[in-house]
């Protein structure tokens, strides 16, 4: 030992409890592993066991999300690195602030050591914001530095491969960014912008949501404007989406765009570029772009390009135009009307008469935005959702009330399967007492199934629902004749009522809302690790994603 007499268990466990870490999650191997559990137990970590990593991963950002700290998640060496892979490149391209503590095969013994060996960072490193192995050479403020680094903007993911004995690891780099300071000129260009806009339409994303007071700048600018704002999927509820200046998503698809034509100024709010769909940006009005992060890619043409503290900016903006009444003239209730005509158009499905007039029971099948709308009416106050990528999303994201942001959370930027189960017990724990809804597909349910024993051992107040059409139905609305049929996306209908009691909750099938509204009928079933297995008809899922996307 070098830079201290404590070992490097107790030095790392020291740095998370100081940067604000509550709790620590994952599935251990032996040895080193167990030793960094117990040092940080003894500095009030509390441990939660998962049964895979990318889901106790996806417990853990979710959590660090929810509080603002770095959460760390510990996974054994070879397998256990391997298979958090997925829960790290979640955590980086959704903005999670995420600390993943790998064992590895020691420096000193891995010329004769092949056993589960790999060169885990090169394969975590390109999946990480910051990667260091970590060792008795590292010093306290080192381990302060990279465990931090998780939570300070843009969160992300740091991998810290954990080898007491390492020589020589290459040195951590300084992972503070210096404060960019705000440019005066471009803030200058920026408020001559907007006070000239007769038609300026806001674009708030992530970078936004993730302020602590993102709810009151966005509005204030909003308010000062009286223009409608768009958010994206991980924005949703930075202005309430029932509010009178929320106008709906932009995903740079082809519902908003109707807002975004309109406009003669779009200013983008933190919008990060991981969000968009992979479109290009087809909008002739100019942008304003505010955001900490620089603009590393060409996607959108800023006219005004505004780097440095997203609030300040925002403060700014809204000072100038209290001295300079701006030329904005949006009549009034236009945002209102955008979203419901986006509604509209979501529930105006061409498809459903023909349906409707088929066989038998075909007419009273639950479709997905049914579904949605039945638990919406039914929610109880201060609800946390979680939801998974899959079709399903499609009908929750544009019709889910929120009135704050984060209460509806997605995995979007790395849009992983698999996420909404382990998310809604990250939320649960990150707010304790609170209702946790999770969305999920039944083939991203599929995949973290077992954590449904987490959510029963721990007690959680969380209902999952899945949209059950045995079928990946995201990728089946996009086959083509010869693309596989339906070998390559149906499945044998599962029942997952079964699985979920067999784990440990209360469960439900429903297969219409009347059903689904009994079985959410009691309040107290929202307090309960519970699961309801909703079996959807998915045939308005052809509808819903031409709208959405054009
Ligand atoms: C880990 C992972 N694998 C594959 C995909 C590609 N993908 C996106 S949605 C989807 C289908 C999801 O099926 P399901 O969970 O049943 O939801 P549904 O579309 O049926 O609502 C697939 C395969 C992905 N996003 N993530
Ligand atoms: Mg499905």
């Amino acid at each position: 030992m070098t830079s201290t007499d404590r070992d490097l268990a107790d030095r790392l466990a020291a740095a998370l409890a100081a940067e604000g870490a509550t709790m620590l999650f994952g599935l251990p191997g032996g040895g080193p592993n167990l030793d960094v559990l117990g040092a940080a137990e003894r500095h009030g970590l509390r441990f939660v066991l998962a049964h895979a990593e990318t889901p106790a991963a996806i417990m853990a950002g979710t959590y660090g999300l929810l509080t603002g700290s770095p959460a760390p998640v510990v996974v054994t060496r070879g397998p256990g690195a391997a298979s958090v892979a997925n829960g790290l490149a979640q955590a980086t391209l959704d903005r999670f602030p995420l600390v993943v503590v790998a064992d590895t095969v020691p420096q000193g013994s891995s010329s004769r050591v092949a056993h589960q060996r790999l060169d885990q960072r090169a394969l975590l490193g390109p999946a990480a914001k910051a990667s260091a192995t970590i060792s008795d050479a590292t010093t306290d403020d080192e381990l302060r530095s990279l465990v931090g680094a998780a939570a300070r903007w843009r969160y992300g993911g740091v991998h810290l491969d954990y080898d007491p004995t390492a020589t020589g690891a290459e040195p951590c780099r300084e992972l503070r960014p210096g404060a960019v300071v705000l440019d005066e000129v471009r803030a200058g260009q920026a408020l001559e912008r907007v006070v000239g806009a007769r038609r300026p339409v806001l674009v708030a994303g992530m970078e936004a949501a993730a302020l602590p007071d993102g709810l009151e700048l966005v509005g204030a600018l909003a308010a000062a404007l009286g223009c409608p704002v768009l958010t994206t999927y991980q924005a949703v509820g930075v202005v309430p989406t029932e509010g009178q200046a929320n106008a709906g998503l932009f995903t740079n698809g082809a519902l908003e765009a109707p807002v975004l034509a309109a406009a003669d100024l779009i200013v983008t709010v933190g919008l990060d570029l991981v969000e968009p769909i992979p479109a290009p940006w087809p909008y002739p009005a100019p942008v304003v772009r505010l955001s900490a992060v620089a603009q590393t890619d060409d996607y959108l043409p800023a006219a005004v390009d505004l780097v440095g503290d997203l609030a300040a900016s925002l403060q700014g903006l809204v000072a100038g135009l209290r001295d300079r009444p701006p030329a904005a003239d949006w009549p009034a209730g236009a945002a209102a009307r955008f979203r419901h005509d986006a509604r509209q158009l979501l529930r105006t499905d061409p498809g459903e008469s023909a349906r409707a007039g088929g066989a038998g029971d075909e007419a009273d099948r639950l479709g997905p935005v049914e579904l949605v709308d039945t638990l919406a009416g039914l929610a109880p106050p201060g609800l946390t959702v979680t939801v998974d990528a899959g079709a399903h999303f499609l009908a929750v994201m544009p019709l889910w009330p929120a009135d704050r942001p984060h209460r509806l959370l997605i995995s979007n930027g790395l849009a992983t399967m698999g996420f909404a189960l382990p998310a809604a017990i990250g939320a649960a724990l990150a707010r304790p007492g609170g209702p946790v809804l999770a969305f999920t597909g039944d083939g991203g349910l599929s995949m973290v199934l077992a954590e449904l024993e987490t959510v029963a051992r721990l007690g959680l107040p969380v209902t999952v629902v899945v949209f059950n059409d045995a079928a990946l139905s995201l990728i089946e609305i996009k086959q083509r004749p010869h693309h596989g049929g339906p070998g390559a996306v149906r499945y044998r209908p599962t029942d997952f009522a079964a699985m979920a009691r067999a784990s440990g909750l209360d469960a439900a099938t429903v297969a219409t809302s009347g059903e689904l509204a009994a079985a959410v009928a009691d309040p107290a079933g929202w307090h309960r690790p519970r699961l309801i297995d909703a079996r959807i008809d998915p045939a308005p899922y052809r509808h819903l994603i031409a709208a959405t996307r054009g």
